[in-house]
């Protein structure tokens, strides 16, 4: 009985010592220690002893008993320990690694334009309108005297959602002027900036989806005089102060009379450079006196108001400014490209 119990003592402790998780140090306590275990079926055998023998044995029994119960807690102990430490190791945050990056976007170069030109206007008392992209081709086209059979009424030239071309992607935010003429009280001085929507093919220069901005103001008396007072300001906040405009005759349906502003080239002051492509200016933007036909249409009595309007590209704009020479780079929002400004 002596020796069963050298043998279990030895087996017990080298099991224990080989233990790596605290689930299987359980399982051999039960094993070696529990009701069923081992150490209880040699005391089984304690009848078939001397008297002599019996306290002997108990007394070793007990022993054993305790020291394995002491070898499975330091061996608990041990094993939690190096658990905690193993898992404080893995959660240790090097502070000396370097950071990861975060890369942050910013503005589009067009918006920062845009945002220039709203600043602009807000601070001579214009309103900025938004409106729907989607409109009525009276709106589009025939309250701004755009009448049926105008090329740019063609199927080849508007995007239209119905076969009978009732509804169609704005080809210009002018429809916003007359939204506003129609509902607003006047006067009114506002600006209409967002996406227009032609049938182009995609090149250096054109794009079917772009940005306009367009303003217009109504009131008592005004005339040309005051078209060109205004853009020109706008023109020198810009380009900066001293910068040359002229304004050549054009033709729009929806004003009379209409003109085109250029500015001379802020590059080589009108010589001729790459810039303004020899010309010595630059073309920036359309305008005129609104058609008193567009007034009466809105229900204004162009015998008492009058008004002034223009129109101009955006991105075109942009590339001016930035000196972005394809369109496209614009819309293809590389980083490589948004990144330089
Ligand atoms: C342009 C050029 C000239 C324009 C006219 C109007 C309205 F609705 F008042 F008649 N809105 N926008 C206009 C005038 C637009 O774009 C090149």
């Amino acid at each position: 009985m002596k020796e069963m119990m050298q043998k279990l003592r030895e087996a017990a402790l080298q099991a224990i010592l080989e233990t790596e998780d605290v689930d299987s140090l359980e399982n051999l306590r039960v094993k070696y220690l529990g009701k069923k275990g081992e150490l209880t079926g040699i005391l089984r055998q304690m009848g078939k002893l001397t008297a002599e023998e019996r306290p002997q044995m108990g007394q070793l029994a007990n022993q054993l008993r305790s020291e394995l119960e002491e070898t499975l807690e330091t061996r608990r102990t041990a094993l939690n320990e190096a658990r905690l430490e193993m898992k404080l190791l893995q959660e240790t945050v090097d502070v000396t690694l370097p950071g990861k990056k975060q890369p942050q976007g910013h503005k589009h170069p067009m918006y920062n334009v845009l945002d220039q030109i709203k600043d602009i206007f807000i601070g001579m008392g214009f309103e900025i309108v938004d409106g729907p992209e989607v409109e009525l081709s009276d709106y589009n086209f025939t309250k701004l005297n755009i009448d049926e059979g105008h090329p740019s009424r063609e199927w080849t030239d508007t995007f239209y959602f119905t076969e009978d071309s009732r509804i169609c992607l704005r080809t210009q935010t002018s429809p916003m002027q007359i939204h506003a003429m129609e509902t607003k009280e006047l006067p009114i001085r506002m600006i209409a900036p967002g996406r227009v929507y032609r049938k182009d093919e995609v090149d250096a220069t054109h794009s079917p989806m772009f940005h306009q901005i367009e303003g217009m103001v109504i009131d008592k008396g005004v005339t040309m005089s005051d078209l060109k007072a205004t853009l020109n300001l706008v023109v020198e906040k810009i380009y900066g102060k001293g910068t040359v405009t002229r304004f050549r005759p054009h033709h729009f349906p929806f004003t009379e009379p209409s003109c085109e502003m250029d500015i001379q080239c802020h590059k080589c002051g009108g010589k001729g450079c790459p810039t303004c492509k020899g010309e010595g200016w630059i073309e920036v933007l359309g305008a005129g006196m609104v058609h008193p036909k567009v007034l009466a249409g809105c229900g204004i009595d162009p015998d008492v108001y009058s008004g002034w309007a223009f129109g101009m590209g955006l991105e075109r704009l942009a590339m001016g400014e930035y000196k972005i020479t394809d369109l496209r780079l614009i819309f293809e929002n590389d980083v490589r490209f948004l990144e330089q400004f």
